[in-house]
């Protein structure tokens, strides 16, 4: 039977600047999805990419004196270095400036059009730039210093043009009982009750072109016209998927598992979006959900970090895994989170230095001092298997709570086992069996290892290359370590040579004079 499939996006990030600490944060957040996924046996397709038109574009260009298109290659090369550098498993990095790209968005954009949905008007209104969207006169306040802004703080300037609209008011009644017939469609729930009441208090149609600027996919038919770039933008997701092409192998992608993206954008995604698709005649994704932002608390990191929002200089100062870490249990998902230096430090320190890393340590070189550096033998008791269970359990619970988007509970509950370990391995204390019997201690090494494996096993996800090395440290073959993998059937087997331990996950110490 073929495997399930599952198909998980991030944002198409704006490459008009560098990458910064947020955008990091999607990235990990939904790798550690794409990999559970694929770890769980699903046949998974991971999406990111750099959403390269509109106005922003062309005006940083100006600024710069370089072409938009200059622009765009030269951030979008950024951006995807920078998943690399996080350890990204995507396996499609789209840019909307891409051949493929233009094609699907001219067809969803003629879909729509054959649907009655598009028409030309002229509008006038209150213009974000930095949001490229209208704003309706009474969101918008003027400050003291006279500026006009809408609610997120940009500023707006009259604007009046010829444009196309998208009957966005059609879809009001549609859209609420989408709401309502999948509860599930948007995540979490304060993101879900904020957009039911946004579309309750009524729909305006939605301005969908622009003719005062080029830099953009030209609406078919009208080249004076580009697509508004959220329209643009949105297609990304069935581009890759191969649209309008049903016949590509991708297309069996979609809909989309889940979109995941930051709280800022939640609108597009779940209300334009799939009205959008409503219009084309396109399934629509199952999920959106969106995560909450991050704020540093406002304090000097390190003198050697210098200015740590840039993702790059994180990693390279903690850690990948350290990172990774850190923001996927540290902060809630779903909820804002911040960070620091000082948080960092004692998060990573106390739970992967001091937790699975220390638990690894100790267990392994009693072996490779006690049993000739071989898996042990056992003779397993029901406190051994108790403690075997609890990681069984974890898997059962992270699994729902991935399914979820809870992160950071999947992996407090990994943890946790860490935590049950640790005190098995004290209360058994084979260190004094040693002498007093050799066979029990022989069975509490071998459950100690056997539990660490299973923990490694789920922390893959997490922080891939440390769990990586966990494995290997116990001779786990590279295609023995899946979920389906993690219970009694594949458990470590006495006799096999283990190669000799070394550290896997290193204290930070402060620099002298930080
Ligand atoms: O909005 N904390 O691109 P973008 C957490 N191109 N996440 C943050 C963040 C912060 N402080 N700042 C940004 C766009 N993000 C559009 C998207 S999708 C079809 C088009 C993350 O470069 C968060 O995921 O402004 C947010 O949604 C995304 O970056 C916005 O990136």
């Amino acid at each position: 039977m073929p495997n399930e499939k599952f198909y998980l996006t991030t944002p198409i990030f704006y490459p008009n600047g560098k990458p910064h600490i947020g955008h990091a944060y999607t990235v990990i957040a939904t790798d550690a999805l794409a990999r559970f996924q694929r770890l769980d046996g699903k046949d998974v397709f991971f999406l990111s990419g750099t959403d390269e038109h509109g106005l922003k574009m062309q005006q940083t260009a100006e600024k710069e004196g370089v072409t938009p298109q200059e622009l765009a290659d030269r951030n979008s090369a950024i951006f995807r270095t920078m998943e690399e550098t996080l350890g990204a498993s995507n396996d499609d990095f789209i840019r909307t400036t891409e051949e493929r790209h233009k094609r699907a968005c001219q067809a969803i954009w003629q879909r729509m059009a054959d649907n009655g949905d598009i028409y030309l008007d002229r509008y006038s209104g209150w213009y974000s730039v930095r949001q490229e969207a209208y704003f309706d006169e009474s969101e918008t306040t003027v400050g003291e210093d006279g500026v006009r802004r809408e609610p997120l703080g940009s500023p707006v300037e009259w604007n009046e043009e010829e444009t196309y609209f998208f009957r966005l008011s059609a879809y009001q009644d549609k859209l609420l009982e989408l709401y309502e017939s999948q509860p599930d469609f948007v995540g979490p729930s304060e993101r879900r009750n904020e957009v039911m009441s946004f579309v309750k208090s009524g729909l305006k149609d939605l301005s969908v072109s622009r003719s005062t600027f080029k830099w953009g996919v030209p609406v078919p038919g009208d080249d004076k016209h580009v697509m508004y770039v959220w329209v643009d933008a949105l297609t990304n997701y069935i581009t890759a998927a191969g649209f309008p092409d049903e016949n590509n192998p991708r297309w069996g992608f979609w809909p989309a598992d889940v979109h995941i993206i930051g709280k800022d954008i939640v609108r597009f995604h779940a209300v334009y979006w799939p009205a959008f698709l409503m219009s084309a005649g396109v399934p629509l994704p199952k999920r959106v959900y969106a995560h909450g932002f991050l704020f540093n608390r406002g304090e000097k990191m390190s003198k050697s970090v210098g200015n740590v929002v840039d993702p790059f200089s994180l990693v390279e100062h903690y850690g990948l895994d350290q990172v990774r870490y850190f923001f996927l249990r540290e902060v809630p998902f779903g909820q804002d989170g911040s960070y620091s230096h000082e948080a960092i430090v004692n998060r990573t320190n106390a739970d992967l230095a001091n937790g699975i890393g220390n638990l690894a340590q100790r267990s392994l070189s009693m072996i490779a001092k006690n049993c000739g550096g071989k898996v042990p033998a056992r003779d397993l008791t029901d406190d051994d298997r108790a403690v075997l269970a609890e990681a069984d359990k974890a898997l059962v619970q992270a699994r729902r709570a991935m399914g979820e988007q809870a992160i950071h509970q999947a992996l407090a509950g990994v943890i946790a086992v860490v935590s049950e370990a640790d005190r098995y391995f004290d209360r058994q204390a084979p260190w004094a069996l040693r002498k007093t019997d050799p066979a029990r201690m022989e069975t509490v090494l071998w459950t100690t290892a056997e539990a660490v494996r299973r923990i490694a096993i789920m922390l893959q996800p997490f922080v891939p290359g440390s769990a990586a090395k966990l494995l290997d440290l116990l001779a786990v073959a590279e295609d023995k370590r899946g979920f389906a993998n993690a219970g009694d059937v594949d458990a470590l087997v006495p006799g096999t040579p283990l190669p000799a331990p070394a550290g896997v996950f290193p204290r930070y110490v402060e620099a002298a004079g930080n």
